[in-house]
């Protein structure tokens, strides 16, 4: 990025440079669409064109979650959304987990939800590769290492900021999958290879893939997921 900054600043100068006493000079023409590229480029990569053109300077994204074809009958059939929100161009993200289908009774165990590196759901969850790992460090330090859930009442419902993951820039999580696993992530203390790759959080229920969107679902679910805090909190004073 300092690099892009230079040479966008860099050019600018030598293009005001020229400007002065070459105004017709052909390399002038050059460096002004060179510089425009740029930032043509910087642009698009910090500062993407919201839907509708909203300017509360959020991007908001939706992933809509579906069983993997892959998974047994037998098996909880979760559906719902991970929705994301995340301020240009340095905000942390932010997450709504909100996902129903599990087992009603309330002391199951954990269960694992990380992104994966593909969006691709050709064979199921089984085809969107493994945790994305842009950094090539140990599990659970991938960027969607979103580690435990523990449903109530067969639903999840979990509000997470200040995620390690972005939406914006070469590491986007743009396109990408959410997978919600069968069983706890083992948070790489397994003591195996599988548990720094993946945590050994077992079979793939559901998937899906993360997709921009406008601030309405964000909005309706936010205010739920918090209002159940809310209540939450009352019950216990
Ligand atoms: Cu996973
Ligand atoms: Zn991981």
């Amino acid at each position: 990025m300092l690099l892009l900054l230079s040479l966008v600043t860099g050019l600018a100068l030598s293009a005001s440079g020229v400007t002065t006493d070459k105004e017709t000079d052909p390399s002038h023409k050059l460096f002004h669409d060179i510089r425009k590229k740029v930032n043509d480029l910087w642009q698009s990569l910090f500062y993407p064109v919201m839907p509708g053109n909203e300017t509360d300077g959020m991007i908001y994204a939706t992933c809509e979650m579906k069983p993997s074809s892959k998974i047994d009958a037998d098996k909880p059939q979760v559906t719902g959304q991970v929705l994301f929100r995340q301020c240009h161009s340095y905000g942390r993200l932010e997450a709504i987990f909100y996902l129903d289908g599990l087992p009603l009774n309330n002391n199951q165990s954990g269960r694992a939800i990380h992104i994966h590196e593909l969006g691709d759901l050709s064979n199921g969850c089984d085809s969107t590769g493994g945790h994305y790992n842009p950094f090539s460090v140990n599990h659970p330090r991938h960027p969607g290492d979103f580690g435990n859930f523990f449903p109530k009442e067969g639903k999840i419902r979990k509000y997470k900021t200040n995620l390690f993951a972005t939406m914006f820039g070469p590491y986007s999580i743009m396109g990408r999958s959410v997978v919600i696993h069968e069983q706890e992530d083992d948070m790489g203390k397994g003591n195996n290879k599988a548990s720094l790759e993946n945590g050994n959080a077992g079979k793939r229920l559901a998937c899906c893939v993360i997709g921009i969107c406008n601030k309405n679902l964000w909005e309706e679910k936010l205010s739920e997921v918090t209002d159940k805090k809310k209540r939450g909190l009352n019950k216990r004073t």
